[in-house]
Order: structure tokens, then sequence, then C-alpha cells
């Protein structure tokens, strides 16, 4: 499927994803070289200095039988071929929506139900130096020492994405699962979500954190907040 049209830039503004218009075909796209109010999930902010990182939001109308917050894993193996493909290095997912190179965030994914339909955020670090990044991140340039045209990112990235999308909404998670499993940034890890501790064993195929508590009892997580010894 194609993505990525009509498309509006914008210089400045709150969020891309308050810029999507709802009643636009699929695929639209909103692209801002700066935003005041970039949004992370439950509330957080996405912070990223002007012209440094690449952030858009796109129009998505997935079929009512698949469950929508699966996008953001979706989105997470896009990104995480795009960049792969981009500067040859392998790249993980940290469930639910990082995508992780070398250890660093370098890119989030935010999928946002409007209006039965869904406005998907991919901010990716680009140009960002050590000091314009929070703790914790990293960019193409910080990790790779190279620098990289956003523009370029954008068409390789939605030419990725409209692939993986396609193939979620005619098949479902498993559909796209051999770019996820393989690439699961937390298996093995000690984390705890929502007060859970234990080690990680997968994402299951429903795009659940599957985490062995103890007495070969496991447990699934649906969504929340991962937090991970190093
Ligand atoms: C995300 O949220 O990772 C989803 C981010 C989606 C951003 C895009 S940009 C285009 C579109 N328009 C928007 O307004 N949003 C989308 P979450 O998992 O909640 O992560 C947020 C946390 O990541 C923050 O609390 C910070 O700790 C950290 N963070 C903020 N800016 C970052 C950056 N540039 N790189 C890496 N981590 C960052």
């Amino acid at each position: 499927m194609t993505l990525g049209r009509p498309r509006l830039d914008v210089e400045s503004c709150e969020s891309t994803q308050l810029l999507v218009d709802t009643s636009l075909p699929e695929g639209a796209l909103v692209v801002a070289d700066h935003q005041t109010a970039g949004r992370g999930r439950l509330g957080r902010s996405w912070e990223a200095p002007a012209g440094t990182a690449l952030l858009f939001s796109l129009l998505l109308d997935p079929p009512q039988q698949r469950h929508a917050p699966e996008l953001s894993l979706v989105a997470g193996v896009a990104v995480a071929d795009a960049l792969e493909r981009t500067l040859g290095l392998s790249v993980q997912i940290k469930w639910p929506n990082d995508v992780m190179l070398r250890r660093k965030k370098i890119a989030g994914c935010l999928a946002e139900a409007r209006d039965g339909a869904v406005v998907l955020g991919i901010g990716v670090n680009v140009g960002q130096t050590a000091e314009q990044l929070p703790e914790g991140a990293g960019s193409i340039r910080t990790l790779t020492g190279r620098a990289w045209d956003r523009e370029e990112l954008l068409s390789t990235l939605l030419d990725d994405l409209g692939r993986r999308y396609g193939a979620w909404r005619d098949g479902g998670l498993d559909a796209v699962y051999d770019g996820l499993g393989s690439r699961d940034f937390l298996r093995g890890r000690q984390v705890t979500v929502n007060g859970t501790s234990g080690v990680v064993t997968m994402i299951d195929r429903e795009g659940k954190l599957a985490i062995a508590v103890g007495h070969g009892e496991v447990v699934t997580i649906e969504s929340g907040d991962v937090s991970y010894a190093r």
C-alpha cells in the first residue's frame, strides 16, 4: 500500500498528531521540522530541536478486526527495516513502541485512535548531537557518526511502512512477526511492568509481552511501561 499522499509540510507546529485531518484519505501525511509540544505515550513529551529529527504522522484506517494498538509494533518493525537498510546495522524493538540502536532509543512510535481511524506518529532522531538528546537516547549522528538526509530516510521509511502495514492489515501481527520476534530488545532481560517483575521470554504472536515470573509461571502483559536492568 502506498502511504504519504496527500502531504502537508509545516515548519513548526505543536504536534503533527494534531494536524492530521481525518477526513482525508488513508495514507495522508504531515511532516514537521519542529514540534513545540511533541507527544509521547501517556502524556509524555517528545523533544527534538528544530531541523534535527524526522517527525511525521500518518492517517491509517485499519479494518475493524485488527487490534489497532498493534500498529505501534508494526511501525517499529518498519522503522527497524528502514534503519537497517539505510545504515547496515542491526536494530532492535523495545516493546511496546521504541526502536533501539546500540542500546539507545533512536525512534518512537505512537498510535492514537481518532474518529474511527488511527493517527500514527513516528519520530526518528537523525542529526541531534549528544547534548541535544534526552538520557538514554541516540541519533543517527551520535550512534554512527554520519549525517543523514531526512527526506531520503522518510522515503525509505514510507516504503517499508507501506509494505508492513499492508501485510498486517491483510494478515495480522503474524504476517509481520518475522521482523519483530527476532528484534526483541527485552528478551532475556529482567524487567518490571505494571508492578510485575520477571524475565522477558518473548513478544507473543498477539503483541503481548510474556514474562516468566518464577515457578514456571508466565504472565502476559497487553500494555504498560517497562523498566529494565541494563
Ligand atoms: C514514544 O513515546 O516513544 C512515542 C514518540 C512519538 C513521537 C512522534 S514525533 C511525530 C509525532 N508527533 C508527535 O507529537 N508525536 C509523534 P514514549 O514511549 O512515551 O516515550 C516518551 C519518552 O521518551 C519521554 O518521556 C522521554 O523520556 C523520551 N524522549 C523524549 N524525546 C525523545 C527523543 N527525541 N528521543 C528518544 N527519547 C525521547
